[in-house]
């Protein structure tokens, strides 16, 4: 299922320290991506980025749950022209030093990054290995929307 995605991906990876874990906070404090705000649904809480991860409805987040919501948040916020497709030049954003990294996520090696190459790179390369380690408090290999409520405040500090 697909539901908030449109496809892109990409950036994702080249993160693995600050801007992943930032990406994870955004991940899961904001509604989908940025696509549509969705003012629609009557959540009292809010955006809830959390349910657009669970893709499966299970009421957690698997690995893969959370790595391909992770790197489609990041490829939406990088996906200047919001076309479902990176480039190198949207990518590296004027740094030149991303390029390495935009290359090992174009797999089929056309010049442009999509979605299913980032989703896929971002499983592969476990880019939420670090968060699930931190995240999954009881080790069950999902994250809970309280492991996830517990990670974003341990990143963010107290509600204000
Ligand atoms: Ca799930
Ligand atoms: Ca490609
Ligand atoms: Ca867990």
């Amino acid at each position: 299922m697909q539901i908030f995605v449109p496809k892109c991906c990409s950036l994702i990876y080249r993160a693995r320290g600050a801007i992943l874990l930032l990406a994870a906070v955004a991940l899961f404090a904001f509604p989908a991506n940025g696509i549509t705000p969705a003012p629609t649904t009557a959540a009292p809480a809010g955006p809830d980025g959390f349910s657009q991860a669970d893709t499966n409805q299970d009421g957690k987040l698997s690995r893969d749950e959370a790595s391909d919501y992770l790197v489609i948040e990041i490829f939406i916020s990088r996906d200047a022209n919001h076309d479902g497709r990176m480039t190198l030049e949207e990518w590296v954003g004027g740094d030149p030093t991303r390029s390495a990294d935009f290359k090992k996520r174009d797999a089929n090696d056309d010049g442009i990054v999509t979605t299913q190459e980032a989703i896929a790179y971002g499983r592969a390369h476990g880019v939420v290995n670090q968060i699930m380690q931190e995240a999954d408090t009881n080790h069950d290999g999902a994250l809970s929307r309280d492991e996830v409520k517990a990670y974003y405040a341990s990143r963010e500090g107290p509600a204000k």
